[in-house]
């Protein structure tokens, strides 16, 4: 479930001043207060986690040429889709009924968007919800009729066969949960971080490793244009028919050409709650930095349960119009990966609530 990870080794009131005298610091080339304002320029690309390398890699190529930034996160959607890792694509772990479901959204500068869900067999959920996107009125397909419509498209339809690495994980699984539905298990207390006595998705595995890696992408193209895609196949031991913020537009992703683009990873339930990524876009509409913007929508979510959100993560990342980048996590060890014309795929540890 590592082996991607190991592969690469001013309060409410005063927000609007405090966006103001922000966006004026950046205006005027400096670095506004309480908040990161790295500068990456354009084009540029940041993915979540360090198998962010990955997906930057997919979408570079598209970006140098002077690509669409929608056709580059399509290709990181792509690219990590094709590997074989613990919480993205068919390689992915299953949930507690042994099926790898799959979410994915993606977003481009115009609020076009296309979003699957509870897919099955299919490869390229991010490439389903493009085609969705571009050629249907709806944005939002979900379980057997998303499959349909992506087999109708020329879509190879899979084995559903587990990856090996996915086959072992579920199988220790078992051992331990003990997989009987029970009526109203969620009223049921549940018991330590990892929630066993309920076959709930546990938000940490047994050693420790955070039960995601979620691959969200945004770009900035040369021509100023943003866009984002998130691809998962969501949280491991998840109920069937179970659906994360992933592929929900403005949860898992949230575009606007005019402010930046937004995407995450971790607990989706809580980043749903929060309308997580369209917070921080809302926060940076303010004048927020991207790393500040993030910090006060992790902050969001700490506010609701402070007992509760020292037991999951969840992490953002933003771009905004200008290129400048930031992170921000609940718990430490989430990462992001940076790609411009100076810098090579960098992974940075983003800066966390929890030390
Ligand atoms: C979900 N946000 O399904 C996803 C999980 C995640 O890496 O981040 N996985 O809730």
């Amino acid at each position: 479930m590592t082996s991607r990870r190991s592969f690469i080794r001013w309060s409410t009131l005063s927000l609007p001043f405090a966006g103001l005298s922000q966006a004026l610091a950046r205006s005027l080339g400096g670095t506004p207060p309480g908040g990161n304002a790295s500068a990456a320029g354009k084009p540029a690309v940041v993915s979540t986690w360090d198998s962010g390398v990955i997906a930057n890699a997919g979408a570079w190529p598209v970006l140098r040429q002077g690509g669409r930034a929608l056709d580059a996160v399509e290709q990181a959607g792509i690219a990590i889709e094709n590997e074989i890792g613990c919480c993205v694509g068919l390689g992915g772990n299953p949930d507690r009924d042994g099926f790898v479901t799959l979410d994915s959204c993606i977003m481009d500068e115009k609020a076009n968007c296309g979003s699957v869900a509870f897919l099955d067999r299919i490869k390229h959920p991010v490439s389903v919800a493009r085609k969705l996107m571009e050629t249907t009125p709806h944005v939002m397909l979900v379980g057997e009729g998303a499959r349909q419509f992506a087999v109708a498209n020329g879509f190879a339809l899979e084995s559903g066969k587990l990856s090996a690495d996915a086959e072992k994980t579920y199988k220790e699984w078992l051992k331990k949960s003990e997989y009987k539905p029970v009526i109203n298990i969620e009223n049921q207390k549940r018991s330590g971080s990892n929630q066993r006595g309920g076959p709930f998705a546990p938000s940490f595995f047994d050693d420790g490793t955070p039960n995601h890696d979620t691959m969200g992408t945004v770009a900035l193209d040369a021509s100023g244009n943003l866009s984002g895609m998130c691809t998962t196949s969501g949280m491991a031991f998840k109920m069937h028919g179970r659906v994360g913020d992933s592929p929900i537009i403005g949860a898992g992703l949230f575009v606007d050409n005019e402010v930046g683009a937004v995407t995450c990873s971790g607990q989706g339930e809580e980043v749903i709650r929060v309308c997580g990524s369209h917070l921080v876009v809302e926060f940076m509409r303010q004048g927020l930095a991207p790393e500040e913007a993030c910090r006060r929508a992790v902050e969001r979510i700490i506010k609701r349960d402070l007992e509760k959100a020292k037991t999951f993560q969840v992490g953002f990342i933003a771009l905004n119009k200008q290129g400048e980048y930031g992170a921000y996590s609940i718990q430490k060890g989430f990462s992001y990966t940076i790609t411009t014309e100076q810098i090579d795929g960098k992974v940075i540890p983003a800066k966390s609530h929890f030390s």
